[in-house]
């Protein structure tokens, strides 16, 4: 009954969009929880974001509704490893030279520095669960328990075998709760239902909708082959892309054999199959915490770690510069703060989210991290907000986004400029255009002045 009436009280708190100094009265002076969710390879494919009318996500979608859905919101870089020490440390990859899934960002983070330390200093209990970091790059000191996809025995994704050359995707014959990322699920939500004495900070990281794009049958069924809709392609939307941008492309590669093969409309089947199956797992975990002793003083801050084409400028796969590769679903529901159906069209980078979690959980935000906090746009998602997205993928490769324009340089000078007001496919390059020259300079005010070197690292170490 207690409980009860707290959660009552608490309700009506939250609906007045009071802060957490109102929530303490109900429960204590404790910090909020933190429930940090990770994705990866999910791009904006998910019906919140609408970019592919075909996506079964409701878990996604009904969790977006519930506080804010940043729908403009950009990865620090479009690689696995790069993003992720991006948005753990604070520091971007032109700032530690960490651009490749080779570069072993530990040599250059101290660590002190990431997000994980921060919490621990303040006293909260830190815990984690599948890909956080690149798994090649763990550091387990880190973390006050983690259970990482290493210490799982392999699941029937490991031996899935199918596809088109690199493009791997193959339907499973096994069921839901034996893959990892199942798994994951279940260790989170063990210690959701578990009271307490400490404030948390809880991060499970999804493996799926990472190749090899393999789930149970049931989810590939959902999507029909003779009804896919293939993504938007235009044969010649490359003429006006500048070389450099022409070489991340690379039309000749994925994209050539899968046309050549006739079996795009399966691998976008796959993807959407995957993208569904980790839908299910959100839904699990957030019933989870609505039915745990946490749920009135716990937040939600969910994001993945880049996107991912899947022929679009006859391009596949992360490793560009563009909307595909850079855009991911970036959802917050913090008690107190957000209001349920908030939508955040202003541009922001996951830069932001290290910050954030300091400001919204009363930490000190360290002195590296130099990014904003995103709690204005949280409590008033239509405010204005001046800062572009930043999105950095190789040395000295930078894309601007703001809330009209997508502004590629290339470390060769090589410009890309896309009016997404009236062209959000970015099909026409106008950056050679003469009447563009003010814009282009005023974008590229925001590009980096220095570009740390590329530390290096085994060549193909840390693969996927
Ligand atoms: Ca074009």
């Amino acid at each position: 009954m207690r409980q009860l009436s707290r959660r009552t009280f608490l309700s009506a708190a939250a609906g007045t969009a009071c802060s957490f100094g109102v929530l303490r009265h109900g429960r204590s002076a404790s910090r909020p929880n933190v429930l940090f969710i990770a994705i990866d390879d999910l791009n904006h494919w998910i019906g919140s974001l609408g970019r592919h009318p075909q996506a079964k996500t409701p878990h996604l979608d009904a969790l977006a509704a519930r506080g804010v859905n940043f729908t403009n919101a950009y990865c620090a870089a479009p690689v696995c490893n790069a993003s992720r020490a991006a948005l753990m440390s604070g520091l971007r990859p032109h700032q530690t030279g960490v651009y490749e899934n080779n570069n072993d960002w530990r040599t250059v983070v101290p660590v002190e520095q990431p997000l994980t330390a921060a919490f621990r200093r303040a006293g909260y209990s830190v815990r984690g669960t599948g890909k956080i970091y690149h798994e090649s790059y763990a550091r387990r000191p880190e973390w006050d328990e983690y259970l990482g996809p290493g210490d799982l025995p392999n699941d029937a994704r490991n031996k899935a075998q199918g596809g088109i050359g690199g493009i791997r995707f193959a339907p499973l014959d096994c069921r839901d709760e034996d893959l990892r990322d199942y798994a994951f699920a279940d260790w989170t939500i063990q210690r959701l239902g578990q009271p307490q004495r400490q404030p948390f900070f809880l991060a499970c990281g999804f493996q799926i909708p990472h190749m090899t794009w393999a789930v149970p049958r049931k989810w590939f069924d959902l999507f029909p082959l003779s009804g896919i809709q293939l993504p938007p392609w235009k044969a010649d939307d490359l003429d006006d892309v500048p070389p450099a941008g022409r070489r991340m492309a690379k039309p000749d590669g994925d994209h050539a054999k899968i046309l050549e093969s006739g079996r795009w409309k399966e691998a976008v089947q796959a993807y959407l199959a995957c993208i569904a199956y980790t839908d299910l797992n959100i839904g699990r975990l957030i019933a989870a915490l609505d039915a745990s002793p946490h749920r009135d003083n716990t937040l939600v801050c969910l994001w993945s770690d880049h996107g991912w084409h899947l022929g679009e400028k006859s391009h596949w796969r992360k490793f560009a510069l563009w909307e595909e590769a850079t855009r991911s679903p970036h959802l917050w529901v913090v008690p107190g703060v957000t209001r349920p159906g908030g939508t955040c069209a202003q541009p922001v980078d996951f830069m932001g989210i290290y910050p954030t979690l300091c400001d919204l959980c009363d930490l000190p935000t360290p002195e590296h991290v130099t990014a904003p906090s995103l709690r204005p746009l949280l409590e008033r998602p239509l405010r204005p907000w001046d800062r572009p997205a930043l999105t950095t993928y190789l040395y000295r490769n930078h894309a601007i986004r703001t809330a009209q324009w997508r502004y590629i340089r290339y470390a060769n000078g090589d410009e890309e400029l896309y009016d997404e007001l009236t062209d959000p496919l970015e099909y026409t390059n106008l950056a050679p255009r003469p009447e563009h020259a003010a814009t282009k300079a005023a974008l590229a005010q925001h590009l980096p002045t220095t570009d740390a070197a590329d530390i290096g690292g085994k060549a193909g170490a840390g693969k996927e």
